[in-house]
C-alpha cells in the first residue's frame, strides 16, 4: 500500500516547543506541505519560536483556540485541510497541580472541539453517524442538524493526536517499559487530561470512522523548549550562577528523546500508521534527574566554564546542585518500549542522549 501524503496541515499548538520544532520539521521535510499554524499563544507558545522558517510561503499562523468551534470550522474549509495534527495542550504537570481547570479545559475539551470539527468536515457537512457511505465514511446527507454547510469532504484525511508516556502512571525499578497495551493509570491532572483527550480519539475512531492515530511520547528536549521544564532549568540555573532546583532526592527516571527524533517519528506515523493505532514513540534512554545534571553540568563547565563567567571561585556548575521539595504524587520512573514503531513503521531515533544533549546545550548558548 502507498504511504498516505499530507498537503494541507492543520497543526495545532505548532507556536510551542514541540509543535515548532515540527512545523520546521514538515516545511523543510516535503515541499508539497502546506501548514496552517493555529495556537492560542498562552504563557507557552511565541511567534519567536516561528522566525526563520525553512519556507514562510507555506506557513500561515492563526492566533485562536482550539475550543472556538466556529474558528476550526472555517480553518478546515477555508484551507481544504485534509491532516490535523494535533499538539495544542497545557503541558505543565507542576502547573496541573496548581490549577487544574485550564487542563481539563483545553486537553479534554479542546481535543473534542477538534475532534468534532473534524468529524463534521470528513463527513462533508453531516453531524449524526447514519449511514455508510462505501469508503466506511457517514453518509453526508443524512442529517438536518450539521452547523456546517454541506461541502465536499476530502478525498483522504487523517487526524493525529500527539500524546504522552505520563497517561501509563509510573514504574518501579526492573518493571517492563510500557507499550501499547500497558493499562492507563494517570497520576496527575495533566496526564489524567491526556488520558482523557486520548479515550476520546480513540473513541471518534471506533464509534464513527474518524481515521486517527495517536503517539505517546517519552520526555522531548531540544530547541524552543519552555523555561519552566526540567532541562532548561538546569542550563538557565548554570547561566545565571544559581541554584539549580532538583525535586526531592534527584532519583526520578525519565526517558529522553530529542525532539527532532519525535518529529520524525510522528511524520512516520502520518504517512504509514494505520488508523486507529496508537504508537509509542521513545529514545530508550533512561537517565536520573541527578545524573541529568550532572551531564549537563560538565558541558556547561566545558563550554562556558564557570571561573570565566562568574565571580564565585566556583569550579564546576554541579556545586549549584539544590535538593528541593519533591512535586506532590511525583512519578518515579517511565520508559517506553518502541518497538512497534522500529518493527512497523521503519522508525528509530538517530541522536543519542548524549549528541542530542550537546546540541542543546550548544543551541540554548548561541540564542
Ligand atoms: P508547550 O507547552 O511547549 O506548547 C503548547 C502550545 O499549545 C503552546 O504554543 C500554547 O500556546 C498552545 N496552546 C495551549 N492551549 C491552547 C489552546 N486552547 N488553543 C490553541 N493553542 C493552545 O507543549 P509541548 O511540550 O510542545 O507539548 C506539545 C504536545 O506534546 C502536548 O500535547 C503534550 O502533551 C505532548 N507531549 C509533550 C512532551 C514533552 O516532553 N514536552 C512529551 C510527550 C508529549
Ligand atoms: O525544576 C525542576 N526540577 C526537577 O527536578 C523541574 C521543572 C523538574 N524536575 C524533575 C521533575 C521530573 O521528574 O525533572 C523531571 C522532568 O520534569 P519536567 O521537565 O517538568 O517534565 P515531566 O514532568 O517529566 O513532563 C514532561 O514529559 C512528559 C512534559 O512536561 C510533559 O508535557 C510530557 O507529557
Amino acid at each position: 500500500m502507498s504511504d498516505y501524503r499530507p498537503v494541507n496541515m492543520l497543526v495545532t499548538g505548532g507556536a510551542g516547543f514541540i509543535g515548532c520544532n515540527f512545523v520546521r520539521y514538515m516545511l523543510a521535510s516535503d515541499a508539497d506541505v502546506r501548514v496552517i499554524n493555529l495556537d492560542k499563544l498562552t504563557y507557552a507558545g511565541s511567534t519567536d519560536n516561528l522566525k526563520e522558517l525553512p519556507d514562510q510561503s507555506r506557513h500561515i499562523f492563526v492566533e485562536g483556540d482550539i475550543c472556538d468551534r466556529p474558528l476550526i470550522d472555517r480553518l478546515l474549509r477555508e484551507h481544504h485541510i485534509d491532516t490535523i495534527v494535533h499538539f495544542a495542550a497545557e503541558s505543565h504537570v507542576d502547573n496541573s497541580i496548581a490549577g487544574p481547570e485550564v487542563f481539563v479545559q483545553t486537553n479534554v475539551m479542546g481535543t473534542f472541539t477538534l475532534l468534532e470539527a473534524a468529524r463534521q468536515y470528513w463527513m462533508g457537512g453531516a453531524s449524526d453517524a447514519g449511514c455508510e457511505t462505501t469508503d466506511g465514511r457517514p453518509d453526508a446527507v443524512t442529517s438536518h442538524q450539521s452547523p456546517v454547510t454541506s461541502h465536499d469532504a476530502p478525498a483522504s484525511f487523517r487526524f493525529h493526536h500527539i500524546s504522552t508516556d505520563e497517561v501509563y502512571g509510573t514504574l518501579s525499578q526492573g518493571d517492563p517499559a510500557f507499550s501499547e497495551a500497558t493499562a492507563y493509570a494517570p497520576n496527575s491532572p495533566y496526564s489524567a487530561s491526556k488520558a482523557g483527550s486520548d479515550h476520546l480519539v480513540r473513541a471518534w475512531f471506533h464509534t464513527y470512522g474518524l481515521p486517527v492515530t495517536t503517539t505517546n511520547c517519552s520526555n522531548n528536549y531540544g530547541p524552543y523548549q519552555h523555561g519552566e521544564k526540567f532541562i532548561p532549568t538546569v542550563i538557565r540555573s548554570c547561566l545565571e550562577g544559581k541554584p539549580i532546583p532538583v525535586y526531592g532526592d534527584g532519583s526520578n527516571i525519565r526517558d529522553w528523546l530529542y525532539v527532532e527524533d519525535h518529529c520524525a517519528g510522528i511524520d512516520a506515523v502520518i504517512r504509514r500508521g494505520v488508523p486507529g493505532e496508537v504508537y509509542n514513540i521513545g529514545g530508550i534512554n533512561e537517565w536520573t534527574n541527578l545524573n541529568i545534571c550532572k551531564l549537563i553540568c560538565r558541558l556547561m563547565d566545558e563550554f562556558h566554564p564557570p571561573a570565566t563567567h562568574h565571580q564565585s571561585p566556583m569550579t564546576s556548575y554541579e556545586s549549584l546542585i539544590t535538593f528541593v521539595k519533591d512535586r506532590p504524587g511525583h512519578d518515579w520512573r517511565y520508559a517506553i518500549d518502541a518497538a512497534k514503531m522500529g518493527n512497523t513503521l521503519g522508525w528509530q531515533p538517530a541522536e543519542t542522549f548524549e549528541s542530542g544533549i550537546r546540541k542543546t546545550v550548544r543551541w540554548y548558548l548561541d540564542v
